[in-house]
């Protein structure tokens, strides 16, 4: 009896736990538990651009950079309503580029929204542009239905997997509550670590109101259901969708995360500042992780001036010591280097800026500071080692390194002779270069004599943009930057194309700056059209053009090797007439333009942009080779 029994026993506790295990399916498939936690308010118009527009805000976003779609027609709604201002540009990838521009010069995240399919996929090379030269900005995209996926939807593609490798973070949207944690954890990574982009999905599903996706995507609505299939259907999507809206417009906390970044250790200090007294011949290579937050360009530039060692600056950190500091070494990084016996990477990597690596010496005791240990160590196995590596903030490593070393702020504490030797060598070779200034070009116009009326007619806050090959890398060497995040280059991604976006957001970021974009007239042709966003937006820049019809630094090498210029040839085209068509103002100088006229046509040219319009000068330059070297970021 006491068998039966237990097999009877035994018999119940399994179908109970069939019967639970079954409960505890459909509870999960049909996310019962949710829709009880959570209220579904199907009346409501609210919508999810809302949440978007809302954490962008709390974040102290103020620009988004678009171009339309109606994936994405709520958030930029949404987005106005609050005050951000959404610029809308001719080509998604000047949306990134801009973004990126508003990252580097103030310190908050860059965004731009572009809408499903193409709109995203033309943002490819500004993701990875910005990827490279760590810059943090929030890419937001729209995308098909999360119902839709894989169904033929427009523009459905699998987006994630397309930008997981460009991006520190990747995510979709798949429950409306879920946007503005999703979206402060992603901003939160981007500006973390090494800052770098980060992706986020929004599926129209969770950007427009309840009635609209029940109606408009999902298409439920019409006759009731007849059979028990369609019954079923029915029933699936209404649940569905109620999940998706469960607790939509809950009270979420939009404060921002902590940002982190690896922490100084104060022996790695003390023992650079022990390296640094004893050394003879420092010298201080800044890279453009210097100029990242949290500390103040201001801090970074007190602190060099302080360790008064003589200083390189590549990239973003142009600019950090002013334009005519005792400091600042412009010429000949790598002979510089043979003699130096101290090198400190504040940002700078050993990549093929630095000859991977092979421009160090032997004799000279090298400390790395980098924020990434892959960038702090590169080719260490093969070309060269440092004394000390230091995986810290680069900018907060210069800052307490002199005030562990103490200087007086008087100059150079290091031998004398050693700055003067470097200052001597500079200055032999501006000399050369405004030799060779003057010299008459078989034809049209010298491009460095336009580069020093440039240099010239610069203010004080003027902000530079770099896109282009040879006449650009002239520009690097002969146009100074007047101070901290004033010159923007792609950097180590060497894009082309990126002038246009940059300018938006420099000029956006300084609307009473001068903001020059240096173009070479390939690299115009990428973004020529976004004159008309500049027009339209009253953002007015200008834009000096070195026209020498051809795709110089290509044509430069491949001529003599090859002894062929197949697709490196261009026109000498009226660019300006172009900039006129969208609204600008347009000049061209040519061989018949004196010094005076540039030099007129150069304040004209400021005079018209701080009045509203947009300048280009069209500068037709010859195609002698004027080359001062590849312009190093
Ligand atoms: C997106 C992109 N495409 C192509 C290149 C290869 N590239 C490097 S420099 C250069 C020539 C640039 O020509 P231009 O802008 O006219 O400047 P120039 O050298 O004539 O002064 C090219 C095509 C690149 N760096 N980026």
């Amino acid at each position: 009896m006491w068998e039966a029994c237990a097999t009877a026993g035994g018999l119940g506790a399994a179908l109970l736990a069939a019967v639970v295990t079954l409960l505890a399916v459909l509870v999960h498939w049909f996310g019962l538990l949710d829709l009880f936690l959570h209220k579904v308010d199907r009346t409501s118009n609210r919508n999810g651009g809302e949440l978007v527009a809302t954490a962008l805000k709390a974040h102290g976003i103020k620009f988004v950079f678009t171009l339309v779609g109606g994936h994405i027609s709520p958030v930029l709604v949404e987005c106005e309503k609050r005050q951000i201002r959404v610029v809308d540009t001719r080509h998604e990838v000047t949306c990134v580029f801009a973004a990126d521009a508003v990252a580097r010069l103030s310190g908050v995240v860059g965004v731009a929204c572009v809408t499903a399919g193409p709109g995203l996929t033309n943002t490819v090379t500004a993701v990875k542009n910005a990827s490279m030269a760590e810059s943090p900005i929030l890419l937001l995209g729209g995308a098909a239905a999360t119902i839709l996926k894989g169904r033929g939807s427009l523009q459905d593609i699998d987006q994630l997997t397309l930008f997981k490798p460009l991006c520190k973070y990747v995510a979709t949207i798949r429950r409306i509550r879920d946007i503005i944690p999703t979206l402060n954890k992603a901003i939160a990574i981007a500006q973390s670590g090494t800052p770098g982009p980060v992706f986020v999905e929004l599926p129209i599903d969770t950007l427009y109101p309840y009635k609209l996706v029940m109606e408009g995507i999902v298409s439920v609505k019409g006759d009731a259901p007849k059979t028990l299939g369609q019954k079923l259907v029915k029933l699936y999507l209404d649940n569905y969708i109620s999940r998706l809206f469960a607790g939509a417009f809950e009270k979420v906390d939009t404060t921002p995360l902590t940002v982190t970044f690896p922490m100084l250790d104060q022996s790695s200090v003390r023992k650079c500042a022990d390296l640094l007294r004893q050394a003879k011949k420092p010298l201080i290579l800044l890279g453009s992780q210097a100029t990242l937050p949290p500390m103040k360009p201001e801090s970074v530039r007190g602190a060099l001036e302080k360790l008064g060692v003589p200083c390189f600056l590549g990239g973003m950190s142009r600019g950090y010591l002013g334009r005519n500091s005792p400091l600042h070494i412009r010429q000949k990084r790598s002979v510089v280097l043979k003699d130096a016996d101290v090198v400190i990477c504040a940002g700078a990597v050993a990549d093929f800026r630095l000859s991977y690596g092979r421009h160090f010496r032997k004799h000279s005791k090298v400390v790395s500071v980098n924020r990434s240990v892959k960038n702090m160590k590169l080719n260490t196995d093969t070309n060269w080692k440092a004394w000390l590596y230091v995986h810290a903030d680069p900018g907060s490593f210069l800052v307490s390194l002199a005030e562990e070393v103490g200087g007086e702020g008087s100059g150079c504490e290091c031998d004398p002779a050693w700055l003067q030797s470097l200052k001597e060598r500079d200055e032999e070779k501006e000399a050369a270069n405004l030799k060779k200034s003057q010299e008459l070009p078989e034809e049209h116009l010298n491009p460095l004599n336009i580069l020093y009326r440039v240099e010239g007619a610069l203010d004080e806050d003027s902000v530079l943009v770099a896109d282009g090959g040879d006449f650009v890398g002239s520009a690097a060497y002969i146009l100074r930057p007047r101070g901290p995040l004033k010159w923007l280059d792609p950097g180590a991604f060497g894009t082309l194309g990126v002038g246009g976006g940059f300018a938006l957001g420099a000029k956006l970021v300084n609307p009473e700056a001068d903001v020059w974009i240096i173009y070479g007239d390939g690299s115009l042709g990428y973004s020529v059209a976004e004159f008309d966003t500049f027009k339209r937006h009253n953002i007015p820049v200008i834009a000096l053009v070195g026209n020498d019809a051809c795709w110089t630094q290509i044509a430069r090498e491949q001529v003599p090797m090859f002894k062929s210029s197949v697709g490196c040839n261009l026109s000498y085209c009226d660019y300006q007439t172009v900039a006129k068509g969208f609204g600008g103002e347009g000049f061209k100088l040519d061989r018949t333009s004196s010094n005076e006229r540039i030099q007129a046509v150069l304040q004209e040219a400021k005079e018209i942009a701080r009045a509203g319009t947009p300048v280009l000068i069209n500068c037709l330059i010859g195609k002698t080779n004027f080359r001062e070297g590849s312009l190093s970021v």
